[in-house]
Order: structure tokens, then sequence, then C-alpha cells
């Protein structure tokens, strides 16, 4: 079977606000990222997938977007990014943007003439609807708290928002608003973009009739009622078949609430829609008891529950469809925090104990700038530590006005769960704001890197940085962990976290010890030809001591 570049493929997510800033004004920017591609390009990565930099009020982080052909000036300039594709590609590597399409900024111009009137040429862009007995259309909730419906007296009706205000959704029914969004994608692919990361795009078709959420409304259960719609299919047929197919290009779409046969429709290696799905499921476990608390909680996550959520998609993907592989990214808490012990004691070994456990999976790897140093959670302890809208909003609905759940509390389950532990600044070295500025940052640096950064890590070849430079040559370099199929072993163990891959007569063994335990495992890893990396520097064969890791092949 001929396999295509992106499923050879490690992506770096560069979450541009935070990743180096190149003008002292505290925030991160295009030539930042452009001086930093060295390390990139050192790491290993192929691909390079930039959160959206185009011009936008950052009510969400430039997830509302105002010009999708323009250059948030925070960033720099069309020139600036020029220069930064040339250098990527150069390099040797290629580069996505984050194409948020579901909806648009308030202040995008489509937004600012369909409110003014019904009739008028944007009119049809966006999802209006009369009031219900004076009240908002239907039950919907937003993501970042509050009714996903808001009135507009100089129309009459109220407008749809799956998130905040400011990101109104575009009426994809209406096929100008497709035919408005495949012109964007020619324009960044006509650059030579090589692809796209594709922000909530399940969520483009609704349920038709926009009908009642049933049971509790919240943010959650809106999502999965909205999520992989009547008509999304033929949407992504359509765009892949009027523009995607006309370029060499990798697509990834962001697709919360999908199962693995949503997936597959969409993904599927004949299903010539996209390429490659980023699901939810290992990343929203444990969730809260309470419903209306969502993913705000403060459980560690379950081995076993985990390795369901895992498994379940290499064995439904395997042959069928392409799993993107991730522990983190800009809106989840960090991965050694999340997954396992950021403990300074263990926080290395475990670091790369997660790098181990994933990396040797089948399907594109995802790695978050910073998750290469073991990079951890802030740990706040006071709401003022936070500026996402969806931290901030969630403590005042629930604290504050609904009064549900003491302060103490949600600070608990926000430090353990909010995007703000992924969005402090890079730490590149021990000086003064770890050399992401010489300004005042935008946003408070975690303290800990002083002990954490770049500068230390490619001074220790015992690093958690070489050990994903490893993973990936590895990736590069073997077949059975590109192509392998997978093999689940002992999904009950809720110690150690083992598989194989099979692939052309070869075998590989992944073990995970998950626990502060030693602990022992025979899968007869005896016999094997060779042991390719581990998180020890000796290997003890059955014995598997606290966070170790290896992978065996089997000749
Ligand atoms: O996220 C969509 C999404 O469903 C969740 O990640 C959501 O943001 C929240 O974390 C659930 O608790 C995408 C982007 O990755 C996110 O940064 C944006 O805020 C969101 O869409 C809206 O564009
Ligand atoms: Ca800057």
């Amino acid at each position: 079977m001929t396999h295509k570049w992106w499923q050879n493929a490690v992506v770096y997510q560069v979450y541009p606000m935070s990743f180096q800033d190149s003008n002292n004004d505290g925030i991160g920017d295009l030539p930042g990222i452009t001086k930093r591609l060295d390390y990139i390009h050192q790491l290993g990565a192929d691909v390079i997938w930039l959160n959206p930099i185009y011009k936008s009020p950052n009510k969400d982080n430039g997830y509302d977007i105002a010009d999708y052909r323009a250059i948030n000036p925070e960033y720099g300039t069309m020139k600036d990014f020029d220069t930064l594709l040339a250098a990527t590609h150069k390099h040797g590597m290629k580069l996505l943007m984050d194409l948020v399409v579901n909806h648009t900024s308030d202040q995008h111009e489509w937004f600012q003439e369909s409110k003014k009137s019904k009739d008028n040429k944007y009119s049809d862009f966006y999802i209006w609807r009369d009031p219900v007995d004076g009240h908002e259309p239907n039950n919907w909730r937003e993501a970042f708290s509050g009714s996903a419906w808001t009135y507009v007296p100089e129309r009459g009706q109220y407008y749809l928002h799956l998130f905040a205000p400011g990101q109104p959704d575009l009426n994809w029914e209406n096929p100008e608003v497709r035919q408005a969004v495949f012109d964007i994608e020619r324009f960044w692919l006509d650059k030579g973009v090589d692809g796209f990361r594709m922000d909530v795009i399940n969520l483009i078709s609704k349920p038709a009739g926009l009908p009642d959420v049933a049971g509790v409304p919240t943010a959650g259960t809106t999502l999965d009622f909205v999520a992989d719609g009547p008509r999304l299919n033929e949407f992504l047929h359509q765009m892949n078949d009027e523009v995607l197919s006309h370029y060499d290009v990798m697509t990834v779409g962001e697709m919360p609430g999908s199962t693995p046969e949503d997936a597959i429709k969409y993904t599927g290696l004949e299903s010539n829609e996209l390429n490659m799905v980023f699901q939810f499921q290992h990343v929203n476990l444990s969730p809260n008891p309470d419903v209306r608390l969502g993913k705000w909680n403060d459980q560690p996550v379950k081995l076993p529950e985990l390795k369901v959520a895992l498994n379940r998609w290499q064995k439904a993907l395997d042959g069928k469809g392409w799993n993107s592989l991730y522990w983190n990214n800009h809106d989840q808490p960090r991965a050694v925090s999340r997954f396992s012990n950021d403990d300074p004691k263990y926080r290395v070994r475990a670091a790369k104990m997660l790098g181990t456990t994933l990396h040797m999976m089948q399907g594109t790897p995802y790695v978050y700038e910073g998750e290469e140093l073991g990079m951890t959670n802030g740990h706040f302890t006071s709401i003022d530590q936070y500026e996402d809208l969806e931290s901030i909003n969630i403590y005042q609905e629930l604290v504050e006005q609904d009064k549900m759940i003491d302060g103490p509390t949600m600070l608990k389950y926000l430090a353990n769960m909010s995007r703000d532990n992924a969005r402090t600044p890079m730490q590149w070295d021990a000086s003064q704001n770890a050399g992401f500025t010489k300004g005042t940052p935008w946003y408070a640096l975690n303290p800990n890197y002083k002990e954490i950064n770049v500068e230390d890590a490619l001074k220790d070849k015992e690093s958690v940085f070489y050990h994903y430079q490893k993973l990936i040559q590895l990736r590069h370099q073997t077949d059975v962990i590109k192509y392998g199929t997978f093999e689940e072993l002992d999904p009950k163990d809720d110690q150690v976290y083992a598989y194989r891959r099979h692939y052309e007569g070869k075998t590989l063994l992944v073990m995970s010890n998950f626990t502060d335990q030693t602990v022992t495992r025979d899968y007869d890893q005896q016999k094997a030809a060779e042991m390719l990396i581990s998180n020890y520097d000796d290997d003890q064969g059955t014995t598997l001591r606290p966070y170790e890791s290896k992978v065996y092949l089997f000749a």
C-alpha cells in the first residue's frame, strides 16, 4: 500500500503568542518563530502547525478572525509570514495554518453587514432566528458560559454562537458561505501553505430545525448534540472536491465529540474528505459527576480508562483511517501534569514515558511547544492568575453567579484542567522571562523555567528533548512504528500500558509503567532482537521501575 507523506510526519504545534517575542512587546511573533526554526528542525519535526495568526480582536486568542487574508499586526506583517514560510520550506519542513471557519469574529465585515438588516449581501452568512415567546430560539449553551444566542435589536433577531458572542457561527447551509471559505483556502494554498488544521470542523452542519438539547443543556451537551451534523460529509466532500484535492496538502479536522465510526466517514483513506482527526475521548476522561461541571475536575486519569480511549481509536481506524496522536495542545493542561507526574522527583522520567507510550502508536504524532521539555501546569492558586475567557467565565458563572460551587474547589479544578496551563510562554533559558521576551510578557511565565528550559535540555543528553528527538528518529526509520497494526495487551491492567505493533514480520513491544511503584510484567521481552528505546539506562527484563518505559523489536 502506498503511504502519504503525512503518515510519516511528526507535527510541532506553535502557539505564536507564547513562542518567541522578537520586538520586546511581550507578545510572541512571526520573526520570533523564524529565529527558532533551527530548534524545531533539530527536534526532528517535519511539519509546523501555527495557531491562528490572522487579524483578530483576540477575544479568544485568535479563534475569532476578523480578516482571513491579513496577519494580526501583533504577530507581524504578511512579509514576515512569507519569510517564515520560505524559511520553513528551506529547512525541509512544512507549514499548516489553523483554519477557523465554523465561526468568524463579530468584527468581520461579513458580520458587521449581516447584523444590519435581513436583505443585504451578507444577511444570510450567519444563523439568525426570531425570538420565541420573546426568548432565545432554543436552549443551547455556548462553550464559554451562557446562552449560545445573542439578540441584536437593529435586526430584531438572535444570532447563534457556539462559542463566545464575539464568535458568530457561519451559515454553512448557504452555498455562498462555502464558496467564500473555499476562496480563503485557495488564497493560503496558493501562497504555498501545506495544509490546514480545521477548528471544530465537525460543528459546521447544524441539526435541522435547531431543536432543543435533551436533558440539562450545558456547553458540553450542546457541542455533543451539534457535532457531526446531517450535511457534514457533503460539505467536507465538496471542500475536498473543489479545493483540497487540487493540492498536495495535509488536513486534520478538530472534531470534539466524534466517534471512531464518525471519523472513518471523514478521514477514511478513500474518503476524499480530510486526512485525519483530532478526537477528544482521552482528553475528556474523568468528567465531573455533575454534568454542569463537564470537564472541570481534579481527578487523575485512570489508566484502564485511558487505554479504552486510545486503544479504541487505534483498533477502529487501523487500515481504514488515520489517527492524530496528541497528549496536549493550547486547549489542554500540560501532558506530564495531566497524564502522569510532574513532581520534580519523577517529572523527566514520566514525560519520557508519556512520549514513548504515544509515539509508538499508529498515527501522526503532534508535539505541543514545551512538551518536549516536560513543561508542567502552572499550578495556579488564584483566579487573578487566569487570562483565558473559558476559565474566567466558568468561575464567574458557577462560583460568583450561581454559587453552585465554592471558590477553592473551582480553583482546584481550574488548576488541573484549564487551557491557561498550556499558554504560559515557552521556556528557552534561565534568564529573565526565560528568553521569551525582553519586554513584559503578555502572560506570566511558569516560575519553573529556571529548572525547565531549552538551553539546559540541549546540554543534558538525558533530557526529555533528546528522548523526543530519538522517538521521532525511530518513527522516521521504522516501518512497524509507522504502519504496523495495533494489538492491545491487558486493557484492565491499571499499572502498565503495554501493546504490540505488527508489520511485515516485525513486532514491536511497548511497555510503560504509569506508577511510582516497581512492578514486573512478562511479555517475552527476553526473546526480543533488540531494545529500541528506554527511559532508563539499563534493562532489568521483567522488572519495570517507577515510570519505566521501553520498546523492544522482535524480528
Ligand atoms: O476548541 C474547540 C473545543 O471544543 C474545545 O477545545 C474548547 O475550546 C474547550 O477547550 C472545551 O472545554 C477550538 C480551539 O482549539 C479553541 O482554542 C477555541 O477556543 C475554540 O475551538 C473556538 O474556536
Ligand atoms: Ca512581539
